[in-house]
């Protein structure tokens, strides 16, 4: 069939005469084309226009002021006027502020019933999210597995992860063959532990195609209590490894598939990391940091990366309302982070301005997301002590001592990485709710 070939007027003339999908598409093309000022235009217009995904887009840019101005409550009411729509994606971004809180009342309850929902409908992305909060909360596990199975047999691979996870470790829930088509489209989908999963699965990937499994029932209301009860558990009160600086561990913080999945949203966001060079007053590239890093931003998130955040902060001591956004740290051989302090020392860069909006970041909790490499332990200079936790145990060290003063023993640096990628993930805390 021979291809019909883009005709940007015609475009332009469809979003001239009101169409609201060719003014998003628009909006998409000069945003492609740096033309920034343009692109908002048209989508506004689009929003205005009532077309969902361009309202959703609209909303991101107003929950974190980019290429608009912040207005967190005009995103808010946009997600809301989606969410009765049943769009998706608002529902997700949604779910994640009522369990955060940010820009509306704190509801994790709403927020569960927003997965709940699409979960029961057999939504792919929402079934694979709710089996992930069922092994936060540590129940229903058979559950959590046919709700796995369910959502990858109709093609979202993050759910194909546990199956292959499992599968190497002994369990015989699926075939051979299931597993190894499992991790071999881990790999080509480029998911980091896709190849070491296909390297240890000995089968002929499966020829005919996989049908859908039967999507579970469950009762909704019985789940939400289960899940509500572990985000609303007492804190994890940890081991006390060191006294100063102030180091707790935390063995077996979250399950281990937390933490491959962790690695899976992270990893098609990563960029390398930067560091803010004084001499240009610009962020650079340096050998004093080497690593790739990414945030969760609201729009990354879902409510098992609010569940472990919020476990993160709690077990620190502090509400979640004052720990920052998760980020994800990645370090290859030859990577590795400089002693430092985590808290914010005056007269750098914007931190006059960060301590006056957030205050002080006293409190660091690491969580670690895989064991399988050589060097990157964490390591604290003096007294020197190093770290290096299991896939899914945790850490927590205080950056500022009762005085108020910063603890110069809190100096620490992740040492160079000399076999095999390194994954933590690491939740910075401020002494007030943080502003972003
Ligand atoms: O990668 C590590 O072990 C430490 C990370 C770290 O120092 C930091 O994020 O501040």
């Amino acid at each position: 069939m021979a291809q019909q070939q883009f005709d940007p007027q015609q475009l332009i003339n469809q979003a001239r005469s009101g169409d609201t999908t060719a003014q998003y598409r628009l909006a998409a093309l000069l945003s492609g084309q740096n033309r920034k000022d343009d692109a908002i235009l048209w989508l506004k217009q689009a929003a205005a226009g009532g077309h969902t995904d361009a309202r959703y887009t609209l909303a991101t840019f107003a929950l974190k002021g980019l290429n608009v101005p912040k207005n967190v409550p005009h995103a808010v009411t946009i997600l809301e006027q989606n969410v009765e729509k049943g769009h998706g994606a608002s529902c997700q971004l949604f779910s994640v502020l009522k369990a955060t809180g940010h820009g509306t009342e704190k509801s994790w309850s709403v927020a569960l019933d927003l997965l709940l929902n699409p979960a029961a409908n057999g939504n792919p992305g929402a079934m694979r999210e709710l089996a992930y909060l069922l092994i936060f909360a540590r129940c229903e596990r058979k559950l959590a597995d046919k709700l796995f199975f369910a959502s990858a047999t109709r093609g979202d691979i993050l759910a194909l992860v546990p199956i292959a996870r499992h599968f190497i470790a002994g369990k015989k829930d699926v075939s051979p063959e299931y597993a190894k088509t499992a991790a071999l489209a881990l790999a080509e989908a480029g998911h980091p532990l896709g190849d070491d999963f296909v390297a240890q699965i000995d089968a002929d990937p499966i020829t005919a195609t996989q049908g859908h499994a039967d999507i579970p029932t469950f009762k909704a209301d019985v789940l939400k209590k289960k899940i509500l009860a572990a985000i609303e558990a007492k804190p994890n009160v940890g081991e006390t490894v060191l006294d100063r600086p102030r180091v707790k561990s935390f063995k077996g913080f979250v399950e281990k598939d937390i933490a491959d999945y962790l690695i899976g949203l992270a990893a098609p966001r990563l960029h390398p990391s930067m560091v803010f060079d004084p001499t240009s007053n610009q962020m650079i590239r340096d050998p004093y940091r080497l690593s790739s890093n990414m945030t969760f931003w609201p729009e990354d998130q879902d409510l098992l990366v609010c569940a472990v955040s919020e476990a993160m902060c709690v077990a620190a001591g502090y509400p979640r309302e004052n720990g920052e956004m998760l980020s994800l740290l990645h370090y290859v051989p030859g990577e590795r982070y400089e002693p430092h302090f985590d808290c914010l020392v005056d007269g750098q860069m914007g931190a006059n301005e960060e301590l006056q909006r957030s205050g002080q970041r006293p409190s660091t909790v690491l969580l670690y997301l895989n064991e399988d490499y050589e060097g990157g332990e964490t390591r604290f200079c003096h007294p020197d002590y190093s770290y290096k936790g299991n896939s899914g145990d945790a850490i927590h060290f205080e950056s500022i001592l009762s005085d108020g003063t910063i603890d110069d023993q809190s100096l620490h640096e992740s040492v160079e990485v000399t076999s095999g990628r390194k994954w933590i993930a690491s939740m910075w805390i401020r002494d007030k709710v943080y502003q972003y």
